[in-house]
Parts: C-alpha cells; sequence; structure tokens
C-alpha cells in the first residue's frame, strides 16, 4: 500500500482538485491521508465528504497545531498499518504536481527516501517573486553547510519514504516548524545511512488560498538549523 499524507488549513478551494488529480493517476493500493486542523473555511468537511468515495482517511485535530505534528501523526497511523509500503508526503495547495507521484514511486524502489527537489537540474519554482527565490536559496546552502549534507534541496515538503526508514526516525523529537521538519526528517535519515535520491519537481506557487509564508518563521528556522548541527 501506498500512503499520501497532506496537511491541510484552509484549503477549501485545492482540496477536491487536489483529490481528484491524485486519484486520477490510477495508482494501485493508493490511499490518502488528509490532517485538518479543523479549517475555518470547512476544508475538513469536504474531505470527509470525498473520502464517501475515495479511498481517504481524514484526521481531524481540534486547532491549528503545526505542519510537523500534523505529519506526526499521520506517520503513526500509516505505521500501526501493517502493509504500509511508501508514505508520500505532500502539500495540498497545488503547489506539488499529482503528476510527479509516479516517477516518484520509481525512483525509491532504488532509494530509501525520494526528495521532490526544485534545486537539480529540471526542477524549479512557478510565480515566486526574487525576495521568496533568494529566501529559498539561501535557506537551502545554509542549511546544506551546516548540516554537511550533499542534498540540493531540503526544504521542500514533497518526498517519499520506505516505511522502514520512517520506523527508525524518533517521531517524538522533530521539529514542528514545517521547513525544519523537512531538514530534520532527512538529515536524521542521512546521520542513518539511509540512500536519499532527488528527483526534480517544478514547485508553483498557490493560486488560491492565504500564503502563510512570514519572515518569523523563516528566522526561526536559521536557527534550529544551528541548534540541530550541535544537538548531538
Ligand atoms: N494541518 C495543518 N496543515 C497546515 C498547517 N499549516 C500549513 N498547513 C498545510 O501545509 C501545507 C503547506 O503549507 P503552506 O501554507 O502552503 O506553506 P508554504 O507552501 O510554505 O507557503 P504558501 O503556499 O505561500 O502559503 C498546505 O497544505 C497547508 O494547508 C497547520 O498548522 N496544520
Ligand atoms: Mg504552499
Amino acid at each position: 500500500m501506498i500512503f499520501i499524507v497532506t496537511p491541510t488549513y484552509n484549503e477549501a478551494a485545492n482540496i477536491e482538485t487536489l483529490v481528484k488529480k491524485i486519484f486520477g493517476l490510477n495508482i494501485n493500493g493508493l490511499k490518502l491521508v488528509v490532517v485538518d486542523d479543523n479549517s475555518p473555511d470547512q476544508t475538513g468537511q469536504i474531505a470527509e465528504r470525498l473520502a464517501k468515495d475515495y479511498p481517504i482517511q481524514v484526521i481531524h485535530r481540534a486547532q491549528k497545531s503545526g505542519l510537523g505534528t500534523a505529519y506526526i501523526e499521520a506517520f503513526r497511523k500509516i505505521l500501526e498499518s501493517e502493509n504500509a509500503d511508501y508514505v508520500i508526503q505532500m502539500d495540498a495547495d497545488l503547489s506539488h504536481d499529482p503528476a510527479v507521484i509516479p516517477q516518484m514511486l520509481n525512483a525509491i524502489e532504488s532509494c530509501d527516501i525520494v526528495l521532490g527537489s526544485r534545486y537539480i537540474k529540471g526542477g524549479g519554482t512557478q510565480n515566486w517573486d526574487w525576495f521568496r527565490k533568494l529566501i529559498s536559496r539561501f535557506g537551502n546552502v545554509y542549511a546544506r553547510a551546516v548540516l554537511g549534507l550533499p542534498y540540493r534541496d531540503l526544504t521542500g515538503g514533497f518526498k517519499c519514504f520506505r516505511r522502514e526508514v520512517l520506523k527508525n526516525l524518533d517521531l517524538t523529537s522533530l521539529s514542528s516548524v514545517g521547513y525544519n521538519f523537512q531538514i530534520e526528517t532527512t538529515y536524521r535519515a542521512h546521520k542513518k545511512g539511509y540512500k536519499i535520491c532527488e528527483i526534480p519537481i517544478i514547485f508553483t506557487e498557490r493560486k488560491t488560498g492565504k500564503s502563510k509564508f512570514n519572515l518569523g518563521i523563516m528566522l526561526e528556522s536559521f536557527v534550529k538549523v544551528l541548534l540541530l548541527r550541535f544537538s548531538r
């Protein structure tokens, strides 16, 4: 079985399109787990309605509690299910194109983690202003240098894990800030010697819904990378 996890907060305008694109791929044994934090725009209810027609499980949480904890909660639930082989994580705002999923599943056959990468040949970003590009580029160069990692895109949220990798990452002590959560899972897996591959993706900035990007999160991320480096 292949599980896709997508955290949602106010994605009412995107969730149905996402679901249709994912299940339109016609991949066998695919299940979607939506982690919704009681979105005021009713994303959770829309997801429940879609769950009547598609293999979707909706995890409802009482309040907005961050990306990291949403992933952890879903990963835990999925690991309880013995038939999970691969777990894919992706954003719900259509920034991550479901059309890449078959390539990801192809790549995971010879790797332990596959990173959807904006910063290798064939990858990129669409509709980002120069400032957002600069921050993302710099953030990746910085995290790579501080942590001594060879991967080009450490902050992306479109990834595929072998079940065994998730089982062996200590899910209790991961950062809850989105960017750091992505960096940390890759860093830990790298330190454990897992094989990590990158495939190119084009990240398209959300067309609808409100951006949650802000400078505070960015600065917190920079400090947390340093803390991670000196943590063990
Ligand atoms: N469950 C849950 N989902 C969240 C939370 N914060 C963000 N998300 C979802 O996580 C995914 C990524 O968040 P985004 O807000 O798109 O973050 P981003 O891509 O860095 O920035 P923008 O697209 O510019 O807003 C989206 O599917 C969001 O709906 C949260 O606190 N809880
Ligand atoms: Mg987004």
